[in-house]
């Protein structure tokens, strides 16, 4: 008798758009092969838990019918590229939802194993052992490597947290002129290991939309060349800027590209969220985006919304489209005017626009326990628990509706972001985080260590002082991480190196 394995299984939606054809799918792979869940991640798509081994081979097929598929979702690749969902903007979208699929199939690996090992597919002799990757090489990259793009003024991708950015540039009807290139964000570290480190992204310079993929390939094959395959981890591009230096980083990209390139062009962002509700697009469609929490698509006991059930039922006479957001949330796009009431009845019956504050709407919390073999504590299952105890500390002192971004991971990977969010509580042990505040609100500033090891149960009385002192000290709309930098209970951090100084 074999072991009763169970796998986590991830997919590639390049943008995380998805068709009603394909969600149901989704929704039929996840109640037959795995534990009846379908989980939103953090970079736009989604993944499985608990397929057993038998129905590995069943369960890729039925992701291969559905047209699509789980190659480079893990490993030491380009991985799935997110891109801004805001179908309000829609050329803006379009362009940017278009430069994350070119991105992501010309970076693609370009082995079949995938296909022979999980479709039976045809092997051709000697391929794996002739064909040189063309853009990988033999050794692919030294660590892996993340890609997005953003459209101001919403930083919902979190646009320096990746390796790679392209901010879209807008003129004055909102058409995308070209794009600013970031590079070096990351967030994982080690927990007592300061050479780890997160870090947000430089701007790095501005590209015209012709030169976009050829910029995306000389950022990657400088981090193939210069990247650390020693120690792996100060791998990411992160530390290769970091000991490179930019100005050297950038020359090396722009021989690559055969020409210097312009200077970053200004831009804005105001937040990192989601729009949440209906919105009307500048085409004259209607979207609706959906809170669900740590993006986990079930249906909750008793009161609780029926995220699987309304979202399948959505499914089945929706014609435009859904969107996975970065902060795991689904957006019903493009939905015509005559179609809005039938949808409205769905969303109703089923509970899914059920009022949550404005702290659980900017909440993310990643997967940890029980499945992740990483987790030094919970997450997804903790923080709805936490929410509704900071819910009532943040009510006593008039902050209901202020919009405040909290973030937990079970560990320091910092697969939620946890240390670009205002509030960010890190996994330490069992019941026990690190605190972190002091970011930014719009994603670009780094929080600081705030509080070690910090009891579950402590965290509330932790904070609440805090909240009572930005709610009758702040100046006039002064957000709670800007707040707690200028009135001096946490330092600023300007950049990674510096996120461990205290
Ligand atoms: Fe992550 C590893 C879950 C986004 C940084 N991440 C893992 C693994 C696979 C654990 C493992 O290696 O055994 C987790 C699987 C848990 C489970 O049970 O499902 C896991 N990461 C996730 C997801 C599902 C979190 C979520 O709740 O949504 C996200 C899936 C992303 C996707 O769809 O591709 C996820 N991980 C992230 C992000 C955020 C992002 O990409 O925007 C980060 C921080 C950004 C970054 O990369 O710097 C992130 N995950 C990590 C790291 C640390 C990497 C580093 O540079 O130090 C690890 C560990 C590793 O790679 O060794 C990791
Ligand atoms: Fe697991 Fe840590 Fe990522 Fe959470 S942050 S999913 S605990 S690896």
């Amino acid at each position: 008798l074999d072991k009763a394995y169970s796998f986590m299984i991830r997919l590639r939606i390049a943008g995380g758009v998805v068709t009603p054809k394909q969600w149901l799918a989704l929704d039929y792979i996840a109640t037959t092969y795995a534990n009846g869940t379908l989980r939103a991640t953090t970079r736009q798509t989604f993944q499985y838990h608990g397929v057993i081994k038998s129905n590995l081979k069943r369960t890729m097929a039925a992701i291969d019918a559905a047209l699509l598929d789980t190659i480079a979702a893990c490993g030491d690749v380009n991985r799935n590229v997110m891109a801004a969902t805001n179908p309000a903007q829609a050329g803006a979208h379009k362009a940017a939802y278009q430069l994350a699929k070119d991105i992501s199939d010309s970076l693609l690996p370009k082995t079949n194993a995938w296909r022979e090992i999980w479709l039976d597919g045809e092997r051709v002799v000697g391929a794996e052992e002739d064909a040189v990757e063309p853009v990988y090489g033999k050794t692919y990259l030294p660590r892996k490597f993340k890609t997005v793009i953003a459209v101001p003024p919403s930083n919902e991708v979190d646009i320096f947290a990746h390796d790679l950015g392209f901010i879209a540039i807008l003129d004055k009807k909102g058409r995308v002129t070209g794009w600013n290139v970031t590079v070096g964000g990351g967030m994982g570290m080690t927990h007592g290991e300061t050479d780890t480190f997160p870090r947000t992204a430089d701007v790095m310079l501005f590209c015209e939309p012709d030169d976009a993929l050829k910029v995306a390939e000389a950022v990657m094959t400088v981090q193939r060349d210069w990247g650390n395959r020693k120690v792996r981890k100060n791998a990411r591009l992160k530390y290769t800027i970091e000991r490179y230096g930019l100005a050297a980083f950038r020359a090396e990209v722009e021989k690559r590209v055969g020409r210097a390139l312009p200077d970053p062009k200004p831009f804005k962002f105001e937040n990192n969220g989601d729009r949440y509700g209906w919105t009307k697009g500048d085409d004259g469609r209607h979207h609706l985006t959906l809170y669900v929490a740590s993006g986990r698509i079930k249906d909750h006991e008793g009161a609780g919304p029926k995220i699987l059930t309304g979202l399948r039922r959505i499914a089945q006479v929706h014609e435009g489209d859904f969107r996975l957001t970065g902060n795991q949330n689904v957006i019903v796009a493009n939905v015509p005017e005559g179609k809005r009431p039938e949808i409205e009845a769905i969303v109703a019956e089923c509970g899914l626009l059920k009022g949550a504050s404005a702290l659980r709407r900017n909440s993310i919390a990643c997967v940890a326990l029980p499945t992740c073999g990483l987790a030094l504590a919970e997450s997804e299952r903790y923080l709805p628990d936490l929410l509704t105890e900071l819910e009532t500390s943040l009510a006593a002192h008039g902050l209901s509706e202020d919009e405040i971004t909290i973030r937990m991971t079970g560990c320091p990977n910092g697969c939620a972001r946890p240390f670009i969010a205002e509030i960010g509580l890190v996994g330490r042990g069992p019941e026990r985080y690190h605190l972190y505040l002091g970011a930014a609100f719009d994603g670009s500033r780094l929080g600081k260590l705030y509080a070690e090891d910090v009891k579950a149960s402590e965290i509330k009385t932790v904070l609440d002082p805090l909240f009572a002192a930005y709610a009758k000290e702040r100046t006039k709309g002064e957000r709670f991480g800007d707040f707690l930098v200028r009135a001096g209970y946490v330092a600023r951090t300007f950049n990674g190196p510096d996120f461990h100084a205290k």
